[in-house]
């Protein structure tokens, strides 16, 4: 894998980087294990960003210890760390099998959303970790090199919001992330990019885990999707990344406490705690 201040200088340039070989094959085989009964649960992709030959899972991050390894992994932190403000957030986090037969995603960024005039930095950074190799036929990541730096006028003429392509992307700029099973992309959240087509015979599994400024809107509401214990059960960084944090001097905060505490044994919700000691009061009064 390329040192860190290498590959942060290739994002720079290019708007993302591909870091290598970063889990072994047992690890792979860990993580396709464990998504494997999500996927047999069969849902699709409702529309044709999301691809209706394609199989998202949701707030992964939740559905297992092995997920939640990768979302603090090192190798994307020290990466994230020298792009974001201290306290980003985990604001994505589903795992993406693009089926045979799936078409290409429409061409956007990630960081759309946030209405802010390009060019500009990104809100937001995006990995994605292949669990099969990537190849420019089985539906691998598709990319612009480049494109981070673009205006909104040169992006309006490709991409339209999430809402698909505003018109057709000239020969040879979009260019597949080829890399082994294992290995993942970390690109900027203004760069563009889509699914490939899937034209194998076999599903190209992967995930995607994001991250976004401490003062941004998270996509996924983790604090509602994963269930308290299983946060709970979670490491402090993970859980700071889903929200369980302040970003100073009170943003995140808890009727006015730190989010944390909502996950004590002995918590009470502040405003049930208010009403009964206010019902208390009255049933009291003579
Ligand atoms: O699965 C991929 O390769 C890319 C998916 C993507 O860009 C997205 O769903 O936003």
């Amino acid at each position: 894998m390329s040192s860190v201040a290498e590959s942060l200088a290739r994002f720079r340039e290019q708007g993302f980087v591909i870091l290598r070989d970063v889990l072994d094959a047992p690890a792979v085989d860990a993580l396709r294990q464990a998504l494997q009964p999500y996927l047999d649960l069969g849902l699709r992709g409702r529309n044709d960003f999301e691809g209706e030959l394609t199989q998202r899972v949701y707030s992964l991050v939740g559905r297992g210890r092995v997920f939640e390894r990768t979302v603090e992994h090192p190798a994307v932190l020290e990466r994230v760390d020298a792009l974001l403000h201290p306290g980003y957030l985990l604001t994505a986090s589903q795992a993406i099998c693009i089926y045979p037969g799936e078409s290409a995603q429409p061409v956007h960024y990630d960081d759309t959303f946030y209405t802010l005039p390009r060019p500009r930095p990104p809100v937001s950074i995006s990995t994605i970790w292949a669990l099969d190799d990537f190849t420019a036929e089985n539906g691998g990541t598709e990319v612009i090199p480049g494109s981070h730096e673009w205006g909104d006028e040169r992006v309006g003429a490709y991409a339209d919001g999430i809402a698909g392509a505003a018109g057709p992307v000239p020969e040879g700029a979009l260019v597949p992330v080829e890399m082994a099973a294992g290995s993942l992309v970390v690109f900027s959240g203004t760069l563009l990019h889509r699914g490939g087509a899937n034209g194998s015979a076999a599903p190209r599994r992967a995930f995607s885990h994001q991250y976004c400024e401490p003062w941004a809107r998270q996509q996924e509401n983790f604090t509602l999707s994963i269930p308290r214990e299983r946060a709970k059960s979670m490491s402090p960084r993970v859980r700071e990344l889903l929200g369980y944090s302040i970003h100073p001097p009170f943003m995140g905060q808890l009727a006015a406490r730190h989010p944390e505490k909502a996950l004590a044994d002995d918590y009470v919700n502040s405003l049930v705690a208010d009403d009964a000691e206010i019902a208390k009061r009255e049933s009291s009064r003579p």
